[in-house]
């Protein structure tokens, strides 16, 4: 099944057979998380298995909703008509690292296998988002076969700290909350927790480098 017969978003008048076509396509994606997350669930074993610790301490994963696929559509102000590969993240993982200098490692190994192909890398740990958002993003195409074909399943891999995590979790459920109140002291406060989030992680970092249980970040 094409990734574009996602994208042919009807009119909602016709909502029920988006619906149906959403169920066709969600085996479609999973199938490439699987894949993803077999991949990082190996390297964590290999990993603990060499260095008798894991740089991996959870991983989570989701096809996006339909509800949540038209809701950034409407906040992107995208037609729900279009055709175009607009919506990338329709497939998510999210890795999370205990340190900032693993979710690198972790995402090097990864996209150094073979039937991984790098598609954008977004960089918002070197260059965070004005709100104080950290992470580091990559949509990655991994191959994955079916009874007789080959497919490139896009996916979006989402790399962060525990720390960066916490952040935007709590970020996410304040600021997407249906009944919120999300003021702009709030946002003043968010963004200096995600300073004190940066900051953690940078002191951790730190003693894990003199303790010798991970290489610095070059
Ligand atoms: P949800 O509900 O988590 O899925 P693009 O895809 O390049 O056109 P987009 O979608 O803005 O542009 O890409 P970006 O910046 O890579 O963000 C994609 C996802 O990253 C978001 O998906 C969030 O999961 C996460 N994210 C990005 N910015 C923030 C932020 O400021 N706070 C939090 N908590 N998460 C963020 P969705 O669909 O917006 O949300």
């Amino acid at each position: 099944m094409d990734d574009t017969q996602i994208e042919m978003l009807p009119m909602l008048g016709e909502f029920s057979s988006i619906a149906s076509q959403y169920e066709h396509i969600m085996f479609y994606y999973e199938s490439g998380i699987q894949q993803i997350v077999a991949k990082l669930q190996i390297l964590n074993n290999e990993f603990k298995n060499n260095h008798e610790r894991n740089p991996i301490e959870n991983i989570k994963s989701r096809v996006k909703s339909l509800d949540s696929i038209i809701d950034k559509m409407k906040r992107k102000g995208i037609p729900l008509t279009t055709r175009k590969r607009e919506i990338k993240d329709k497939a998510g993982v999210r890795e999370i690292c205990p340190l900032i200098s693993e979710v690198y490692q972790v995402a090097n190994m990864l996209v150094n296998q073979a039937d991984v192909e790098i598609v954008t890398i977004k960089d918002y740990i070197k260059k965070p988002k004005e709100n104080g958002y950290r992470s580091l993003h990559m949509i990655v195409l991994v191959d994955v076969y079916f009874s007789d074909h080959k497919d490139k399943v896009p996916i979006e891999i989402q790399f962060r700290t525990i720390a960066m995590n916490f952040w935007a979790s709590t970020e996410h459920q304040l600021r997407y909350k249906k009944s919120r109140v999300f003021t702009e002291e709030m946002q003043q406060e968010l963004k200096k927790c995600a300073d004190i989030m940066a900051d953690a992680d940078d002191k951790m970092q730190n003693l894990a480098n003199v303790s010798g249980i991970v290489q610095p970040i070059e």
